[in-house]
């Protein structure tokens, strides 16, 4: 994209106690982010939403890709093509295609094929993996690593929104090809994750689990 180089923007070096309380005050504020189920329908201002998908495409991506692609999703019509399309692959899910196991994991979350959020919450964002793009020419260019990117980028996504005072529930009804038809998504695109987003319903609940320690998710030589 580039053969000019600058410098570093808006770097600024900071005392390593600075840097502790920094990242301990990010830690206590990224740990009470939690999946939510039941939402309120409380509108949010779209400028809101923009910004933080600014933040998750600030995200960095194999060969500076950007391999991704956010839709906004308001229209009460839509989301409810979406419920009815992602309900009829969950009932087939928890019927028994999931298997037994796979439900038993499940089974402390309480979930089940019913999903009312995909019309309650104010905005879903359906967030596409663009695995190649067409050029100018109409040749085809592949795009390196685009999962993980949009894997990274949608990280951001959630970070940001919950830096903003939003709550999000990521839904991956399986699969997810009704996504590219409903929101007309073109070839080079695949569904990767549906995440629902607004304010909690008043006195939600939500499951009482717990997050790995730290000598169970790091080790050191
Ligand atoms: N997609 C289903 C099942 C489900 C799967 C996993 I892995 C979860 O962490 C939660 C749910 C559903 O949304 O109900």
């Amino acid at each position: 994209m580039t053969d000019k180089f600058i410098p570093l923007p808006q770097y600024h070096k900071r005392t390593q106690n600075d840097m502790l309380r920094q990242a301990t005050d990010f830690y206590e504020q990224i740990k009470t982010r939690r999946s939510v189920r039941d939402f309120s329908s409380e509108h949010i201002a779209a400028e809101i939403i923009d910004q933080c998908i600014l933040a998750a495409g600030s995200a960095p991506s194999g060969a500076n890709q950007q391999p991704w692609h956010f839709v906004v999703i308001r229209d009460a019509a839509v989301k409810k093509e979406i419920r009815v399309a992602a309900e009829a692959e969950e009932q087939a899910f928890y019927a028994g295609r999931a298997g037994g196991t796979w439900l038993d994991t499940l089974k402390p979350l309480g979930t089940d094929a019913e999903k009312p959020f995909l019309e309650n919450a104010p905005v879903l964002i359906a967030i596409f993996e663009q695995k190649y793009h067409i050029d100018a020419n109409n040749k085809r260019i592949k795009h390196y690593y685009s999962k993980e990117s949009t894997g990274i980028a949608t990280g951001f996504l959630i970070t940001a929104l919950h830096n903003a005072g939003l709550v999000t529930l990521t839904h991956t009804p399986s699969p997810m090809k009704f996504l590219t038809q409903i929101l007309k998504r073109p070839a080079g695109e695949r569904p990767f994750l549906l995440l629902v987003v607004g304010f909690p319903a008043q006195d939600v609940t939500v499951p009482d689990i717990k997050k790995k320690t730290l000598d169970e998710i790091r080790s050191q030589v």
